[in-house]
């Protein structure tokens, strides 16, 4: 019997707009995965959320002058609305401050404390004065000891990248309010004790040589550094609240109650869906689900690490991760994507642009998988134009007009025995098991490429053939050529359905096909079969499906955008 598949992507902050460069690390290839798998049968649970707490949640609704709540829910709905629009098929997509994960993240703290994984202790911290309180990492900032940057946070700096302690910091002073007025306090916090899972992590991610080597990597190198106990809370109002005395002006640190979100949004799915316990049945019968995640490769350590450790200390047989698709950066043309900088392209904005399929198809097919990529507007274009307009749109639309020209907008003839290419039909028979296996083992470059080889094959033939020449002399010939020609579309069709759902239907569509209908629920071999439409059927008019980007346009997107520095 075959496994159920549960897929997480790494849960979007919920602090602004996300662009690109988050999408394509998290929940487009998610999406592409899921949609392969439903295609095929597999029973599919895709689960995935707004990551509501910690500093960059409170920083960003002070900046937009509203309350936290207030701001979460709206950009929620934000969020939730632009990933709809990009075709991301989300079994459900919930939110980490629903109580569900407030219960589900103070129940499993307690069980690790119960197992003697938690620790109060003591620490130094700065105390504003001015703003009467204590300052979370983030809310320090001051000068950074090793590049000199002005403006390093507490946490990590934004000119070389190093990650700090706010006592790293020169001249240290409160976000906040700016106060330089600021000293170093004793105050108690809560710590899990890494350090004493060591040896049950590293058999762990030892088990599990199957990871891509770039995820392998952080891994392990977390564990050589050798894994110390970790601070859990953060002087903040807006989080989970922290289920002991004397820790009420306290909540737990983000990173410990945003991956329980995937189990909490799980519980609000089987809610909302009329089946309460259904989550139990991805989470608690380990053996029966094959669990997959999504994310860009600076979330790994977290997941790798740090949230299959909270799992293993509250001794109860949770669902771990099978399999971590970690993916490099995408970068805006040749520099950081920044959403403080309003630098390269926002998800919103890209919709505005251009249909979600054409930054669907180009960012599956330029992938960031085992490198980072770099944006830019020419290339986008570049892509686009061949691949998809002169190459898959070129193709139907020769097809289609042909096929009105000579044949009255009808199959020309049913294929069979001798009709029927056996030669081209093996040819395409490898070329999508190969295609298919890409999708399985997650290699969507891969995967794209051999789906352009398939276009571009199909155009070879058209050309070869000639059936324009062949109408003149041999309308027969013509007609069988077509034919293929119309069962290819066909096969592109649900081929495509993965990574340009809409797409998909288009074609289905202009062939009057029924399965524009189920095309998500269409295996790959249906497309394969070349005897599908009976003698005479009707097609639609001839169109083209794809735009192409001209040269100026580029230009001035380019422009627009920030690009080109
Ligand atoms: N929100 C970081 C990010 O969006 C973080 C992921 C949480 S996954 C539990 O990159
Ligand atoms: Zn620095």
């Amino acid at each position: 019997m075959t496994k159920r598949h549960l897929i997480t992507s790494a849960l979007p902050y919920i602090n602004g707009i996300k662009h690109l460069g988050n999408l394509v690390g998290s929940m487009l290839p998610a999406d592409v995965y899921a949609r392969y798998l439903r295609q095929h049968g597999e029973q599919v649970l895709y689960i995935c959320g707004t990551d509501e707490h910690g500093t960059p949640a409170e920083i960003a609704a002070e900046a937009a002058g509203q309350e936290v709540a207030a701001y979460c829910q709206e950009m929620y709905a934000t969020q939730k609305d632009i990933y709809e629009r990009f075709g991301i098929s989300f079994d459900y997509f919930g939110r980490s401050s629903n109580p569900a994960n407030h219960q589900l993240t103070q129940a499993l703290f307690l069980q690790m404390r119960e197992n003697g994984y938690i620790e109060e202790r003591e620490i130094e911290q700065y105390y504003s004065h001015a703003d009467q309180r204590f300052l979370p990492d983030r809310y320090v900032e001051g000068t950074c000891p090793t590049c000199g940057y002005a403006k390093a946070r507490g946490d990590q700096c934004d000119g070389c990248g190093r990650l700090l302690e706010p006592t790293d910091l020169v001249e240290p002073y409160s976000a906040l309010s700016g106060s330089k007025d600021i000293e170093l306090k004793a105050t108690k916090h809560i710590f899990l004790l890494l350090d004493k899972l060591t040896p049950q992590l590293e058999s762990w991610v030892a088990d599990r040589p199957e990871w891509p080597d770039g995820v392998k990597g952080i891994a392990r190198k977390w564990l050589k550094e050798g894994l110390q106990p970790r601070c859990i809370t953060r002087d903040l109002k807006w989080g989970v609240p922290v289920p002991l005395e004397g820790f009420e002006n306290k909540v737990f640190y983000v990173w410990f109650d945003a991956p329980n979100g995937y189990i909490s949004i799980t519980q609000d799915w089987a809610r909302a869906t009329d089946q309460p316990e259904a989550w139990k049945t991805w989470w608690q019968d380990p053996d029966q689900v094959h669990y997959v995640q999504f994310m860009a490769k600076d979330n790994v350590p977290f997941h790798s690490i740090f949230w299959p450790a909270m799992l293993m200390a509250t001794g109860q047989k949770w669902k771990q991760v099978d399999y971590i698709k970690g993916v490099n950066w995408l970068n805006y043309d040749k520099g950081k994507f920044s959403t403080s900088q309003k630098r390269g392209i926002f998800t919103d904005t890209a919709l505005d642009l251009y249909p979600a399929d054409y930054w669907r198809y180009y960012l599956m097919a330029n992938c960031p998988e085992s490198d980072d990529a770099d944006f830019t507007f020419a290339h986008f274009a570049a892509i686009l134009n061949k691949d998809l307009a002169d190459i898959l749109g070129n193709f139907a639309n020769r097809s289609f007009s042909l096929v009105h020209k000579y044949f009255e907008g009808r199959l020309p003839v049913a294929l069979s025995g001798a009709t029927l290419d056996q030669d081209l039909l093996a040819k395409v028979t490898a070329m999508v098991n190969d295609y298919q296996k890409s999708l399985a083992d997650m290699k969507f470059r891969q995967a794209c490429s051999q789906l352009r080889a398939l276009w571009v094959l199909a155009n070879e033939y058209i050309t070869v053939q000639e059936p324009w020449k062949a109408a003149k002399n041999d309308l027969n010939q013509a007609a069988i050529c077509l034919s293929h020609c119309l069962y290819l579309l066909r096969l592109f069709a649900i081929l495509v359905h993965p990574l340009m759902p809409t797409t998909a239907v288009r074609i289905l569509e202009l062939l009057r096909d029924p399965l524009a209908a189920t095309v998500a629920a269409t295996p790959f071999a249906e497309g394969l079969n070349f005897s599908a439409y009976s003698a005479n059927h009707n097609l639609g008019e001839p169109v083209r499906l794809f735009e192409k980007i001209e040269d100026e346009r580029v230009t001035e997107l380019t422009q627009q955008f920030g690009g080109g520095q």
